[in-house]
């Protein structure tokens, strides 16, 4: 008893202690050997070879005191708490002598334990043994334990075993058991193989085999039965497929029970989904079946067209998770209902449905055309602002025009916006027709001048109240006149009138001044009432809102800068409400004058600038007189093939000595000295 106990703890001990690699083979012998061995022994020696192999130990040399039943000395051989032989004696011949005869342990170790009593007096010299790792034979089931170690085919290998099973049966994960292949797991992949267990031999008794064929969403299954098909066909009172039969069930479908010996063939199941179950009873014999499947997308239908516009890629079919786009023309825009879309995909979904429904395309608009201050647009072609319709601006006539062309057109583009030909989308200003009246002058000359009849010098403003004066509409907000009309009136507002003829009894174009801009070289009036030399005496007067333009009140023209200068013997005509006949005048009238050289004028003492020049009537005493300030001496210009005939403004009637003495004529400033003050304070204000 206390030997086997101490084996078990040096087992253990060995157990933890030999993590190293194990040799094959080796030797072992009695201490002192080959001499004798001592007396009072107990020596145990653990012997071990790797995993998967057996150990196999050799005597070949033992002397051990031979007893019966080797009661004072021996050497045992142990394997597991199983004595495997007790040895002693000297040679083969003694009875329980080893002998050359191999000792295999079932295992990959054993323990040998070597015993002596307290005598050796024939000098016994003890033992040699040899041991090594021998190939399990682990598919005999003596040397494993395990009965036996594979359910079926055993095949032996280096320090193993590997378990095979017969056709029609799977090994289990425990690496030993065979089980009937039938039905069990899933088949996820998008084609495969199913057929009977066993095929094509004939298929087992009493099975109950479920294959279940499941692919993602979006794709249909297809069942394709080789003609190699064999189940028992029993049908009794109309029952059919009563002891063998299998059965193929599709979702949403009615289950199909199928046997004899006609392959079912195709089965095009439109599922993503398939159970079949495979039923034999007790008896009877069915030779079996296979099948391949196959997988297919979804189809959905064909998506239709967009009317003007493009539905791309342009396929046969289309299928689960091919998309498409659409695309409009150019000038239609892609419209989900009400709400414009930049883009638009559609993905044919696992249900075989698009995810959107198509779009519309719709003609882009370019809103409505931007509105044109004194002209307006028509449309020349299309309507509602569409695309490609064509608009023309005009400015009103005849009192407004665009610069240097008669109309300009504009099409509703792709970009949306109203462009013209070169793709332009700014619309040129309206400038009003300057230098323009509806009743001509009559020409010659006219004795104390002559009244003027309505729309012939419709430039003419009139300031009626405490100053008098005049003054000439240069365009629909800006007036001409002189400084010294306006001096002192710079901070107020001034209300001239405009349109008329007659001061009295005529509904006039009221006008106010939002602005007195007096030209800064002009020397004002000084508090001590000393009058100014009429040097620079110009100003400007912005109206506070646009002066409709009408037959009878339109601007006259400014001279050009490339203009002659006025010169001497040049005819003009100057008006204005001013004093006539010694009293003042309600009427506008108006007489032609003609330039004179400033040396023949007489200046009545007053010094002469070349801001000014002098014209007047040796003949008939034509003159501007008081009250006829500010207002405008303008000459004709003949039209020329680029221009209308028209009017220009060269003098701002100023000063003079005397009205309507032959020798003494009126001063003028003059406007052709101002043009860039003129430009520049119009632009600024
Ligand atoms: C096969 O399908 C059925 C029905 O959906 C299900 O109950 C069963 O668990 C499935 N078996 C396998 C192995 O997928
Ligand atoms: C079904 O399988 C047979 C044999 O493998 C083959 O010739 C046939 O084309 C298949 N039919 C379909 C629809 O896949
Ligand atoms: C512009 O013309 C349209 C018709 O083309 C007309 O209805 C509209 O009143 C006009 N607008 C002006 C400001 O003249
Ligand atoms: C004249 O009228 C305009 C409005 O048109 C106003 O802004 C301004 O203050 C008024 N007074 C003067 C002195 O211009
Ligand atoms: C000027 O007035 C006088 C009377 O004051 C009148 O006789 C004369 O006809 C008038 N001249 C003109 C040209 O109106
Ligand atoms: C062959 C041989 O050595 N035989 C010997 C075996 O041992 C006995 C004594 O135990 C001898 O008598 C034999 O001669």
């Amino acid at each position: 008893m206390d030997g086997v106990h101490l084996i078990i703890c040096l087992l253990w001990a060995c157990v933890n202690v030999c993590e190293c690699d194990l040799a094959m083979f080796g030797e072992v012998s009695s201490p002192q050997y080959p001499d004798p061995y001592p007396a009072d022994l107990q020596k145990q020696w653990d012997l071990e070879v790797p995993q998967g192999f057996q150990i196999q130990l050799t005597f070949n040399h033992l002397d051990i005191e031979p007893s019966p039943n080797c009661y004072y000395d021996s050497v045992s051989v142990v394997s597991d708490r199983k004595v495997l032989g007790k040895f002693c004696g000297q040679n083969s011949t003694d009875r329980f002598h080893p002998g050359d005869k191999p000792i295999l342990a079932p295992g990959n170790r054993l323990q040998l334990l070597f015993l002596t009593d307290d005598s050796n007096h024939e000098s016994h010299l003890g033992f040699s043994a040899f041991y090594q790792a021998v190939d399990t034979d682990e598919c005999s089931s003596s040397s494993v334990g395990i009965d036996p170690p594979c359910s079926q085919i055993c095949l032996n290998t280096l320090g193993s075993f590997l378990c095979a099973c017969q056709h029609g049966y799977t090994l289990q994960p425990d690496t030993r058991t065979c089980i009937l292949e039938c039905g069990g797991g899933l088949h996820s992949e998008l084609e495969g193989s199913i057929s009977s267990p066993g095929y094509p031999d004939t298929s087992p008794l009493n099975l109950d085999c479920v294959y279940n064929i499941s692919v993602q969403p979006g794709f249909m299954i297809t069942l394709n039965f080789s003609q190699n098909f064999h189940i028992e066909r029993v049908d009794i009172q109309g029952s059919t497929c009563l002891f063998h039969w299998l059965q193929v069930s599709v979702p949403g479908e009615d289950t199909k029970k199928y046997c004899g010996e006609k392959s079912p063939g195709v089965l095009k199941t439109k599922s993503h989904f398939v159970q079949l179950k495979y039923h034999t009873d007790r008896y009877g014999e069915s030779r079996g079946w296979s099948l391949r499947y196959t997988t297919e997308r979804v189809r959905c239908p064909d998506p239709g067209s967009v009317t003007n516009g493009a539905v791309t890629p342009n396929f046969p079919q289309y299928l689960y998770r091919d998309y498409i786009h659409v695309r409009c023309n150019p000038g239609y825009k892609l419209m989900r209902g009400d709400i414009e879309i930049s883009r638009f995909k559609s993905i044919c979904q696992s249900n075989g449905q698009w995810n959107v429904p198509l779009p519309e395309c719709k003609i882009i608009d370019c809103g409505a055309p931007k509105p044109l201050l004194n002209g307006n647009f028509t449309f020349i072609s299309g309507e509602r602002n569409e695309y490609q319709s064509v608009i023309e601006y005009q400015c009103n006539k005849p009192y407004y025009r665009f610069g240097d062309t008669p109309k300009v057109r504009y099409k509703c583009a792709v970009n949306r916006k109203w462009v013209e030909e070169n793709n332009n989308d700014v619309i040129p200003p309206c400038y009003p027709v300057c230098g323009m009246n509806t009743e001509d002058l009559s020409a010659g000359r006219v004795f104390g001048g002559k009244p003027a009849r309505l729309g012939e010098i419709p430039w003419q403003l009139f300031h009626k109240s405490s100053t008098r004066g005049g003054a000439s509409l240069i365009s629909d907000y800006w007036a001409l006149t002189a400084a010294h009309v306006v001096d002192g009136y710079e901070s107020k507002n001034m209300t001239w009138l405009g349109g008329i003829i007659n001061a009295l009894n005529e509904t006039p174009v009221t006008i106010k001044t939002e602005k007195i801009i007096i030209h800064p070289n002009y020397k004002k009036v000084g508090r001590d009432g000393r009058s100014s030399d009429y040097n620079n005496d110009i100003a400007l007067m912005k109206m506070s809102a646009m002066v409709p333009l009408g037959p009878n009140i339109r601007p006259v023209c400014l001279p050009k800068k490339t203009d002659e200068a006025v010169k001497e013997g040049m005819m003009g005509t100057v008006s204005g409400f001013g004093v006539f006949n010694w009293t003042v005048s309600n009427v506008l009238r108006y007489g032609h004058v003609q330039v004179y050289s400033l040396k023949s004028c007489d200046r009545g003492g007053l010094p002469v600038s070349d801001n000014m020049f002098c014209a007047g009537d040796d003949v008939q005493g034509i003159d501007s007189c008081r009250g006829d300030s500010g207002g405008p001496l303008f000459f004709p210009m003949l039209g020329d093939g680029t221009e209308d005939h028209h009017y220009v403004v060269r003098g701002i009637v100023s000063w003079g000595p005397k009205c309507a003495k032959k020798i003494y004529k009126g001063y003028y400033t003059k406007v052709q000295n101002y043009l860039d003050w003129i430009e520049e304070t119009m632009a600024n204000n």
